[in-house]
């Protein structure tokens, strides 16, 4: 397979002006006849060849100015890469001259299973474009620097498919022969074509309005299969609240008269922000009490939050190439986590954040995949939809704001926008505009574009001079080598510290933003008038490690007084790390699990039995880093199972030595819920409680007792809501009880009729701790509810369980060729899904040698595979190299 090169970008030879596209929609035969107006671009040498991206269309026909050409020197071509090839000779010399290009073609989406172009999920087409999806619908030039004017008119059955949407505001509509009818539309802002969407079917739809702050009113309507329209209002209530505070925000207001969401079963993506059409995978919109948890609701707001955003941030101004993606991703994650952090707790949203960006992202950038936030190369685009480039590249973007300020990262944007609204640019030019804003050199700030890795700052000492009233810190940095990029310079990484009173945990000075750009530098603290503790990479102030030597009570002292909730939370992860790490150490080397530090029990029983701190903050201070984040931790190679084996450990044993205080807390939260009369409610105290209540109870189940089993079953029945019955669900999940089988029972017959319930029915089953796991996962795959052309089941059996860490890493190497036996299958049918999978794959260096060995055998049977798509094959080769 080819490589594509960053620095290997060219403008194109030709810009296209104007499209108009005809879609004649047919079972089993769609036809698209499109019109290109282009001209060449004055850069590109007179007589170029016009090359059209095109793949899996079979074509009908050729005209150049309405006139019909043959196949032949004298008319058209194919290149060796399929690609449509209008030869220059036939095109005008003049660059002013406008000419056209006609093409029609057949597709059949009933047919399409990439989920990539146009195609059917269920009782509807929709398309999915980016990044390189409109070549499977039409001829064009599919990159994002061509930006063109679009009409759309659009034909089908009226009877089995009365909506017909596209980009833009609706211009006509009416019945044509037959008993089909039309619309058509016109979109007035120029769009790369990843932003092109189309929608025909049988749909439902909520509506509303918002007015812009400029008194434009928009009419807003959301649509789905005609069973889902009654969970559509939190879509539409997130999405007003994302309009508002876009303008408060950033002043941004919306553009077009109308702006439409679909809802669709069949997705690879979460969501895709189209131009005034967004496309929605049902898992990312629908919610209901009955079929979300208050994760879904909230994760939805975000989500609705994060496409429409898009549309200053991606659409407005858009990426030149495909290698600039985190200009608009990265960008559009910091936007939407600066918004969910408004709508709730902030500390909270953070605290989730980077969960997640650790448990994803940074075993990115430690295995066999790792890329910079702009990468490099890459074979095929789809694989690098990553948490580096979305996550990592969100936390660059934050380092802006911390370094400029709020009010400085406002102004860089509102230059940003002044300068580029209507182009396609690159990271670069959002750097200058941050950098011209503020007059600020951020030269040395490229590095996070150009390096992958996650950078280590170690804090190598940390001395009070009481004469000076000094404090003195010296800060070093350094980033491991990743492939293909031994050497790593410095990075200008802000680091947020605070200090605070040994003997009050009071502040003695306020949060400063140190910034290191050397290798090793030193940091004085003046007029400090006692020896402090210090409270270093505030709000995670950089996609970093820290290492930081501390005694276990300085990080118990943290964890009671730091008055950064982030890193109050941080001191406590830090701690559970070392006593995993401590007991992890130990089963590797043959010796029992040593007995819990006193210190570490009773924080955790101190932050347990608070009653004057946030629920939502208290949960996540009580639960223990996950399998993944710990990893990262841990000298490789890693044994998963004591890996695993030490975790629960540790969880077992705060469990027991707490179980008395866990029952009064739970206790205490069923009371208050049923002194409510058992309604379900969803502010923000109520949501916290929730999910305090059901941690304890996951928490509780690690004992596998009669009496949890019981308090477990109960919580099932009288559950007020989803959050409620599958956490119910997850506590019994790996106790091999009768009750476990029938809750699994009861929720399979609650469930069977909604497909995303039952999503959530097969990912607890892969996820389970039982020695069965592997052959239950098989099981799964054969139940006729699973479905193999569904992203979202396939993510919910195949995904939870290649994210089980314990049984994925079976010792008898069974869920790695579980594994590799459905990439090849999936492979043929969809690459993008595929490939994600192969990446579990990829990460057999980092595991223990006999493991190793079976995952590097499975990769290569992948290599061996007949026709392995490129996503897939990509994956495979990197994890070979
Ligand atoms: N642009 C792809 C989906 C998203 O990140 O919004
Ligand atoms: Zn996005």
């Amino acid at each position: 397979p080819k490589e594509k090169k960053r620095l290997d970008y060219r403008p194109p030879e030709y810009w296209i002006k104007k499209v108009d596209l005809d879609f004649d929609v047919h079972k089993d035969t769609t036809t698209v006849r499109s019109v290109l107006t282009c001209y060449r671009n004055r850069g590109s040498p007179s007589g170029a060849d016009l090359v059209l991206h095109g793949e899996d269309l079979t074509l009908k026909e050729v005209k150049l100015n309405g006139k019909v050409l043959s196949e032949g020197a004298e008319g058209y071509g194919h290149d060796e890469d399929k690609q449509l090839v209008i030869r220059g000779k036939l095109l005008p010399a003049d660059p002013d001259e406008l000419f056209k290009v006609e093409t029609t073609v057949a597709i059949c989406p009933e047919k399409n299973f990439q989920l990539s172009g146009l195609y059917k999920s269920g009782g509807m087409y929709c398309t999915q474009c980016e990044a390189e999806g409109f070549r499977r619908i039409t001829y064009f030039l599919d990159r994002p620097d061509v930006m063109s004017l679009y009409t759309v008119r659009v034909e089908a059955s009226k009877s089995e498919y009365p909506v017909l949407l596209s980009n833009g505001n609706q211009i006509s509509s009416g019945d044509a022969a037959d008993g089909r009818h039309y619309a058509s539309f016109e979109d007035p802002h120029p769009k790369p074509c990843y932003l092109f969407a189309l929608v025909v079917g049988n749909l439902k739809s909520i509506h509303s309005d918002f007015t812009t702050t400029s008194g434009r009113k928009v009419r807003l309507e959301i649509f789905s299969e005609p069973h889902n329209v009654a969970k559509l209002d939190w879509a539409m209530e997130s999405l007003k609240k994302a309009m508002k505070w876009d303008e408060e925000k950033f002043g941004r207001e919306y553009d077009l008269d109308v702006f439409n969401i679909v809802a669709v079963d069949d997705f690879n993506m979460g969501a895709m922000e189209n131009k005034g059409l967004n496309v929605f995978n049902t898992a990312l919109i629908l919610a209901s009490p009955d079929t979300s948890t208050d994760a879904d609701y909230e994760r939805i707001m975000g989500v609705i939050a994060h496409e429409y955003f898009h549309n200053w941030t991606g659409n407005r101004v858009t990426c030149r190439d495909w290698f600039q993606l985190t200009l608009k991703e990265g960008l559009t994650v910091f936007r939407d986590q600066e918004f969910s952090r408004d709508m709730a707790s902030a500390a909270v949203k953070r605290i989730e954040d980077i969960i997640m960006l650790r448990s994803r992202q940074f075993p990115e950038d430690a295995g066999p995949m790792a890329h910079p936030i702009r990468p490099e190369s890459y074979i095929a685009m789809d694989n690098f939809y990553t948490a580096t480039v979305y996550e990592k590249g969100a936390e660059v973007i934050r380092m802006y704001q911390t370094l400029l300020s709020k009010h400085g990262f406002r102004k860089g944007m509102d230059l940003y926008f002044t300068r580029h609204d209507g182009q396609a640019v690159t990271c670069d030019d959002f750097r200058a505009a941050m950098a011209d804003a503020n007059t600020s050199d951020l030269k040395q700030f490229e590095r996070w574009y150009l390096q992958a890795g996650t950078p280590v700052v170690t804090v190598e000492s940390a001395s009070y001079d009481p004469s000076l009233k000094q404090f003195t810190i010296v800060v070093s940095q350094s980033t491991p080598a990743t492939p293909g990029q031994a050497e790593k310079h410095p990075l200008h990484i802000p680091i947020k510290t605070g200090l605070l009173s040994k003997a009050t945990g009071k502040e003695l000075q306020p949060s400063m933003v140190l910034e290191l750009k050397g290798e090793k530098e030193t940091f004085v603290f003046d007029n400090v008038p006692e020896e402090p503790i210090a409270s270093i990479l505030r709000d995670f102030s950089a996609p970093c490690r820290l290492k930081f030597e501390r005694s276990p009570d300085d990080l118990a002292f943290l964890m009671a007084h730091d008055t950064d909730d982030f890193n109050r939370w941080e001191a406590g992860q830090t701690l559970a790390t070392i006593v995993i790490k401590d007991t992890y150490n130990k089963l590797s080397a043959g010796e029992s699990p040593p007995a819990l530090p006193g210190v570490f029990v009773e924080a955790w029983r101190k932050v347990l039995t608070a009653t004057d701190i946030d629920r939502s903050l208290q949960t996540y201070s009580l639960r223990l880093p996950d399998e993944k984040t710990l990893i990262g931790e841990i000298a490789a190679p890693i044994a998963p199972d004591h890996l695993h084996n030490a975790r629960q450990h540790v969880r077992k044993g705060l469990v027991e030595a707490c179980k008395k205080e866990l029952r009064e807390v739970y206790d205490k939260l069923t009371q208050e819920v049923a002194a409510e009369g058992g309604v379900f409610k969803v502010d923000e105290p109520s949501i916290a409680r929730r999910r305090l209540r059901n941690a304890l109870l996951i928490s509780m189940a690690v004992l596998q007792d009669p009496e949890t089993v019981k308090l477990a079953v109960e919580h099932f029945e009288t559950g007020l809501c989803m959050s409620d019955r599958i956490s119910a669900l997850y506590a019994l999940a790996d106790i091999p009880v009768a009750e476990r089988e029938a809750v699994i029972q009861k929720f399979y017959g609650d469930s069977k009729d909604d497909k995303l319930k039952m999503c959530k029915w097969f990912a607890v089953q892969a996820q389970s701790d039982l020695p069965d796991t592997v052959e239950r996962v098989k099981e799964l795959m054969k139940h006729p509810d699973f479905e193999l052309k569904n992203p979202n089941k396939l993510r919910a059996v195949v995904g939870a369980f290649a994210n089980n860490n314990f049984h994925f890493h079976r010792k008898d190497g069974a869920g790695y060729s579980l594994v590799c036996d459905v990439i090849k299958e999936v492979d043929k049918l969809n690459p993008q899904m595929a490939s994600r999978f192969a990446v579990f794959l990829a990460g057999w260096k980092n595991v223990e040698p006999v493991r190793s060995a079976m995952m590097k055998a499975q990769l290569e049977r992948l290599r061996d595979t007949e026709n392995l798509s490129n996503d897939t094959m990509e994956i495979v080769i990197k994890g070979l190299s």
